[in-house]
């Protein structure tokens, strides 16, 4: 059941249950949903690098903070069919395309986004994207284009927000979600753990996305990748059980949506993985790179499914936008 009013209280009743009883929440949750506990992979590409105006204090690739991250324009389509193909050959059902920009201008650019977006749609895979913000008109032709989802995160509670980003506000976001929602793209937007939140805000968070109706089908849990320049890199790292809390609050809280097992993982441990998926988490950013810090790979994912003795969901199995529409 879908519950879009979760209180504060409640939601910390549920994050400081005992952790086993928090477990056996979660899972009952997953286990009815998502009986055949398959996991789903995304591979991103940046077709868009560095210099961003806007300062998130995580991000290596704002122009604000001297990173290691280089620069690069807009990527060719030939680069990126290619990559996309590497990446269905290789198992994944989505790709998702990310531009460092801080909103999505119209002109030349865009007009070459939306080219790529057509191109990996023909491809037979579900396409995402990650442009910044977004216009109701703009939303409506990455939707014509053939993209099928749209990530924009909040990142974390209204309250915490302007001290990680102060370039833009939650409204901002929010303002975009609507118009990526109103054009019939589906949302996926969640947010980071490790920036010096409190469990509060973390659950703050939580609140907001399950408020949104209907809830966004895809929810990135983030562990900072702390990177070197940016006024996070020195932040403690996070506690893994606390994350996995996180997680199983997700899943209780936004039941029907694809939990992403998101940025971090390469920090992650495999039993931490494996308590993330006990705890709900159904899907994985898969390749050896996320945007611009690197991810496990292939050889380690697999491994560590076939030491779970959990799959991945196959291509056969993604829904294109022609089969939801009938
Ligand atoms: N510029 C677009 C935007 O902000 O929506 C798209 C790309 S942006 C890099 C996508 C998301 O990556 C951010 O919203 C943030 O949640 C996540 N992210 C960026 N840097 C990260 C880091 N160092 N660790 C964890 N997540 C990060
Ligand atoms: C999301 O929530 N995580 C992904 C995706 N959406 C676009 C990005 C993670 C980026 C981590 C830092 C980097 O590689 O630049
Ligand atoms: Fe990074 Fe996106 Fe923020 Fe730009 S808007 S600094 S790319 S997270």
């Amino acid at each position: 059941m879908t519950k879009h009013d979760w209180t504060i209280e409640e939601a910390e009743a549920l994050y400081n249950l005992p952790f086993p009883e928090l477990m056996y929440r979660a899972q009952t949750v997953h286990r009815e949903q998502f009986p055949e506990y398959r996991v789903q992979r995304s591979t991103l590409l940046s077709v868009k690098t560095g210099g961003c105006p806007e300062n998130c204090s995580y991000c290596p690739q704002s122009a604000h903070y001297d990173t290691d991250v280089e620069r690069h324009k807009l990527l060719d389509k030939e680069t990126v069919v290619a990559e996309a193909t590497k990446a269905k050959e290789a198992g994944s059902t989505r790709f998702c395309m990310g531009a460092a920009w801080r909103e999505v201008r119209d002109g030349e650019e865009f007009d070459s986004v939306i080219e790529l977006v057509e191109e990996v749609h023909s491809l037979g895979m579900e396409v995402c994207c990650t442009l910044g913000m977004l216009k109701k008109e703009q939303a409506e032709r990455l939707r014509d284009a053939g993209c099928y989802a749209y990530n924009h995160n909040l990142d974390t509670s209204p309250e915490y927000y302007d001290k990680i980003i102060t370039t833009r506000t939650y409204q901002d976001r929010l303002d975009t979600l609507k118009n990526v929602r109103d054009a019939g793209i589906t949302v996926c937007c969640g947010g980071i753990i490790g920036m010096g939140e409190s469990d509060t805000d973390r659950l703050g968070l939580l609140i907001e996305l399950a408020s949104h109706q209907p809830h966004p089908e895809s929810v990135p849990i983030n562990m900072l990748v702390r990177v070197e320049g940016t006024p996070l890199a020195e932040e403690a790292s996070v506690d893994p059980i606390e994350f996995v809390r996180v997680i199983a609050c997700a899943r209780i809280m936004l039941p029907t949506s694809y939990v992403r097992l998101s940025a971090g993982r390469t920090q992650m441990s495999d039993e931490m993985q494996a308590l993330a998926f006990l705890a709900g988490a159904n899907s994985i950013f898969a390749g050896e790179k996320l945007l611009t810090t690197p991810n496990p790979g292939e050889d380690r994912d697999h491994t560590l499914m076939k030491r779970l003795g959990m799959s991945f969901v196959e291509s056969s199995a993604v829904t294109t936008r022609e089969t939801v529409n009938g």
